[in-house]
């Protein structure tokens, strides 16, 4: 068999590439992506799929949707700090995941393609774990940077691969999971950055150029820098301007209090300030009864504060902002719902075009004293940017669930 083709085992020289590294770093991968699974699976449930057609427009997750729960709304950071884990975690791991590929590349090409059944299988489980393994990163990375590229949803794409996935990983790591411990038990010779004889998978290896610690450090290395310039984009202050690689969803938002992050601006998706003036805006109302209220009449309800953080989808969050407005529960009860019965809540926004101009919130949320449409931030009334005249806040909701330039609240069970 010809050595120029990466078929022969003599085509992958790099002495490095052996059971020892390709272990570790399915080790670490073992541990990152549970906690990548875990809460990509709370950060769906968080946006309340199951209140469709209106989140998510594929709504029938049948057996995959198990485990949905109605989010809660306490502790206020919930999302933010799962969704700050997920993001933060799944771009450290890019490095890494990239190491293990490179060090099982031999592997997808090696003949003949099946030996037995059980080793077609094996193979066959391999692709899938590298396809969606790939699928997952890269659909997850193109929707932090690129806003939202891609055709249909990405929740659904992201979702099911994540599951295709996981089916994968569990068969994977239990199939390797002896091989994992032996490997790394034999090997500890390793750990001083000596090479061990060359094996028999790597016949012909070249001189290695660095060593399989050097190689570790690399990788380690890699993740924390993207670490290091990623986090910063879940803290105010300093901190935000140190998150480099990250997006930041939007322009500057520079200071005073509409100085936190952007992720549309009104002038983006096309909301003028002839259609949020006093004398043209009205919210509509709607339940058991329609309300018109200007945005003075909604000042001649009560008033009330709440510290509440953004946290978007895309893994960036503010600190508590101080928000002011009316209670959902209190616009319940002028639809005609009675305290303590509220039902869900579609909200609309003045945006006709584009993502995010509608969401539902459900019961839960709307009964929460902290729920509000809010009509001021940090005690000035919103900027057009943060969704002025009105714009929905809930505390631990994803970011995408707090409309902004709301026109129309229609109470009802969805
Ligand atoms: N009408 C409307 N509301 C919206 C959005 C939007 O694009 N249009 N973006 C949502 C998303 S994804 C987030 S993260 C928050 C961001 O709020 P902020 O721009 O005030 O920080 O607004 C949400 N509300
Ligand atoms: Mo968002």
């Amino acid at each position: 068999m010809s050595e120029r083709l990466p078929t022969s085992p003599a085509f992958w020289r790099s002495p490095l590439r052996g059971p020892r590294l390709t272990s570790l770093l399915g080790v670490v991968l073992l541990a990152g992506i549970t906690v990548l699974f875990v809460t990509g699976l709370v950060s769906y449930a968080a946006y309340n799929p199951n209140l469709s057609p209106v989140n998510d427009k594929t709504p029938d997750k049948g057996l995959l949707g198990f485990y949905l729960f109605a989010w809660p709304t306490d502790p206020p950071w919930l999302y933010r700090l799962n969704q700050g884990t997920h993001v933060t975690l799944g771009i450290a791991l890019i490095p890494v995941l990239l190491a293990k590929l490179w060090s099982v590349i031999p592997k997808l090409f090696e003949l003949p393609p099946a030996r037995s059944l059980g080793h077609a299988l094996e193979r066959l489980s391999l692709l899938v774990l590298v396809g969606s393994a790939l699928f997952e990163f890269v659909t997850g990375v193109l929707n932090v940077q690129l806003d939202y590229v891609f055709p249909g949803s990405f929740y659904p794409l992201h979702f099911y691969g994540a599951w295709v996935f996981f089916a994968a990983f569990v068969a994977h790591a239990a199939l390797k999971m002896p091989t994992v411990l032996r490997n790394i038990r034999r090997e500890r010779g390793g750990e001083t950055g000596e090479l061990v004889a060359p094996r028999s998978d790597a016949p012909t290896s070249d001189p290695p150029t660095v060593s399989r610690r050097g190689a570790l450090q690399f990788v380690g290395g890699s993740s924390l820098f993207l670490l290091a310039t990623t986090v910063g984009q879940n803290f105010d202050g300093p901190l935000r301007r140190t998150a480099i690689l990250a997006p930041h969803g939007g322009p500057e938002p520079g200071s005073g209090p509409g100085g936190f992050q952007i992720n549309k601006t009104a002038a983006a998706v096309g909301v003028g300030a002839d259609e949020t003036s006093d004398e043209a805006w009205r919210l509509v109302v709607e339940g058991r009864r329609t309300v018109r209220l200007s945005r003075a009449q909604l000042h001649e309800l009560p008033l009330y504060s709440a510290a509440l953080p953004i946290a978007c989808v895309e893994g960036w969050s503010t600190g508590d902002q101080w928000w002011r407005g009316v209670r959902l529960r209190d616009l319940a009860e002028l639809a005609g719902y009675d305290r303590g019965r509220e039902p869900d809540l579609f909200v609309e926004s003045l945006q006709r075009a584009g993502s995010f101009r509608r969401a539902a919130l459900r019961d839960n949320q709307v009964r929460d004293p902290r729920s509000l449409l809010a009509l001021y931030v940090n005690g000035e009334p919103l900027t057009p940017d943060h969704g002025y005249p009105a714009r929905i806040i809930v505390p631990a909701a994803p970011g995408v669930l707090n409309t902004k330039w709301v026109s129309r609240l229609t109470f009802g069970d969805l």
